[in-house]
């Protein structure tokens, strides 16, 4: 199966309320993603299935639903792997 994989700077988190802010976020709006983010280093990592039955989830997509909690996305990469 192939994956994608979607890690992006994040600026603005301070706790781990936001940290879980932006996890509920992503996945109610994403529902087959999962999501780790790293607080120290500010990095949110999205994984996702890249099947075209699934709902397509993009990375302005990602990046706005962020932006909309008030934090700023810096640096996007997008990957992807086999699994
Ligand atoms: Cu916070």
């Amino acid at each position: 199966m192939k994956q994608k994989e979607v890690e992006m700077k994040v600026h603005g988190m301070h706790c781990m309320g936001c940290v879980n802010k932006i996890k509920k976020s992503i996945q109610d709006q994403f529902v087959n993603t999962e999501v780790n983010v790293e607080l120290q280093s500010g990095t949110v990592n999205v994984k996702y299935p890249d099947s075209p039955s699934d709902a397509p989830v993009t990375v302005s997509q990602l990046k706005g639903t962020i932006q909309d909690l008030g934090f700023d996305v810096m640096d996007v990469q997008l990957k992807s792997t086999e699994v």
